[in-house]
């Protein structure tokens, strides 16, 4: 039996990492094998990628900073998601290519039919992506209470955050078949509630 393939998109401060994270839990009790992993990283190489690429040192061409992204996504799938699936387990991934789509394609303006070029070399399309919107100002506030230093893509100008934003709008409204959007202004309690609420209902998990 193959496996099921669940990824968390948006943008930064929307939840992503926490609800996977809680999703994954929630899901070890049922016996099944689950395989939390992110993007960009998941293996040695691709976590060494993602070291270069948040760096704020860091200085490259849109171009060269998307096929740094699939270097990383074609290591991780090939080493970590396929095997996966292959031995039956649900995979979580905190982002995956729409990540790519939104970031280097709507907010970069790299050539969105060259991501999508890319996105059908690696090969894998996920069978449900959550992806989480919540306004400017609560992703702020969330990213400061938290305290973290800033990574490259968080010192992107706002112009290029909107488009960003806009990108996953467009993504997930595409391809209604595997994307739903969800309201992440909600406490952790309720962004939950309504993911594993809709793996339910997609998946029967
Ligand atoms: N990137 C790219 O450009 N192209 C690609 O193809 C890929 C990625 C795959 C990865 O950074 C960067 O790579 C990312 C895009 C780029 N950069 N940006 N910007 P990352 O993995 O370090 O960061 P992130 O993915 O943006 O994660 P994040 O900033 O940690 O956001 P999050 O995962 O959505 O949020 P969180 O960590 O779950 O929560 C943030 C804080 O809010 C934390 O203190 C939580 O406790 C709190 N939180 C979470 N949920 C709630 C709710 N519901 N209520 C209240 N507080 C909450």
């Amino acid at each position: 039996m193959r496996g099921v393939f669940i990824t968390f998109e948006g943008g930064e401060g929307a939840g992503k990492s926490t609800v996977a994270r809680r999703l994954a839990a929630s899901m070890q009790t049922n016996g099944r094998e689950i395989v939390l992993t992110r993007e960009p990283g998941g293996t040695p190489g691709a976590e060494a990628v993602r070291g270069l690429l948040l760096n704020p040192a860091t200085v490259l061409t849109p171009l060269a900073d998307t096929l740094l992204h699939f270097a990383a996504r074609a290591d991780h799938v090939a080493r970590v998601i396929n095997p996966a699936l292959a031995r039956g387990a649900v995979v979580i991934c905190d982002r995956f290519y729409d990540s790519t789509m939104a970031y280097q394609g709507y907010g970069l303006g790299v050539d969105r039919n060259a991501i999508a070029t890319l996105i059908d070399l690696v090969g894998l399309t996920p069978d449900l992506t959550f992806v989480l919107e919540v306004f400017e100002l609560t992703a702020k506030n969330r990213l400061a209470s938290r305290g973290n230093a800033a990574d490259r893509y968080e010192q992107m100008g706002a112009d290029v955050m909107a488009r960003i934003s806009a990108g996953f709008h467009a993504i997930a409204l595409s391809a209604p078949e595997r994307c739903v959007l969800v309201d992440a202004n909600g406490d952790a309690d309720a962004v939950f509630g309504s993911v594993a609420a809709l793996v339910t209902k997609r998946l029967g998990l």
